[in-house]
């Protein structure tokens, strides 16, 4: 979208090591000396962050799918206002732990949000925002789970991280799915490696894709 600044999402299943990759590859852009600002959803503005608080705990959980969505949707335009917009209006690179592919999987192919409400709330929210660059992170829900598992120690599991195995299953086809229908845009990581290998991949593909822009700019005399 922002022919000015990058933006950049990570997406998958609970585990799969996004956040890991997201602090690795954030160091690697600062010693380039990019303008880097690393965010997050649910959250990654104050009132966003609010909206999350709520959601995972759970406590909208009875009032249904679609309203967890709908709440989804207002953290995220609440997100793109405050944070990603002026980041990327300024030619930032922005780097965010899920966004909404989050929404399309977790509320829509495995939540039973009607596709025209989902497709509808993108519309109003994101509209021109669609990420430039979404790496999917693709893991086995067995090895994620226990991963997320570890590293939460004695807290409890939240809203989501409760859910079946068939359930989180099903997210990583949805994901898959996704990442097959918009090669153009996305990225599917193999998230089984050890984290220097899942870096590599990481890394190989981002630079490819700012290469890419770097080189359409210029061919498009805008530098
Ligand atoms: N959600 C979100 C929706 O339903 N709809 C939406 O629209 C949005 C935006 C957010 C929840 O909200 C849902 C989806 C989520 O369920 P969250 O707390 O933000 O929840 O959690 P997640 O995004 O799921 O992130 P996690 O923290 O569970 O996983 P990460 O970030 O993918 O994994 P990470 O890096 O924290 O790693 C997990 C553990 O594994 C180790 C790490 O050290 C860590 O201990 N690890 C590895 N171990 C072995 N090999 C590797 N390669 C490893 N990489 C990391």
């Amino acid at each position: 979208m922002a022919e000015k600044g990058f933006f950049i999402t990570f997406e998958g299943g609970e585990g799969a090591g996004k956040s890991t990759q997201i602090a690795r590859l954030e160091r690697k852009l600062r010693e380039k000396r990019y303008d880097v600002v690393v965010t997050r959803e649910p959250g990654g503005s104050p009132g966003a962050e609010a909206v999350r608080a709520v959601i995972l705990s759970g406590a909208v959980e009875p009032l249904g799918t679609t309203m967890e969505a709908i709440l989804f949707a207002a953290a995220r335009a609440d997100h793109i206002e405050q944070v990603i917009r002026p980041a990327l209006e300024r030619g930032g690179i922005v780097l965010c732990d899920r966004f909404v592919d989050s929404s399309r999987v977790y509320q829509g192919a495995t939540g039973d949000v009607d596709p025209e409400v989902l497709a509808e709330l993108e519309r109003a929210t994101v509209g021109p925002f669609m990420p430039d660059l979404t790496l999917v992170f693709d893991l086995d829900p067995q090895i994620g789970m226990r991963r997320a598992a570890a590293r939460r120690g004695a807290s409890s599991p939240d809203r989501f991280e409760k859910e079946t195995l068939d359930m989180q299953e099903a997210r990583r086809a949805a994901f898959l799915a996704i990442a097959a229908r918009e090669p153009e845009r996305c990225m599917v990581i193999n998230a089984a490696h050890d984290p220097d290998t899942v870096e590599d991949q990481v890394t190989d593909a981002v630079f490819a894709a700012l290469a890419e822009r770097v080189a359409r700019t210029f061919n498009s005399g805008d530098l």
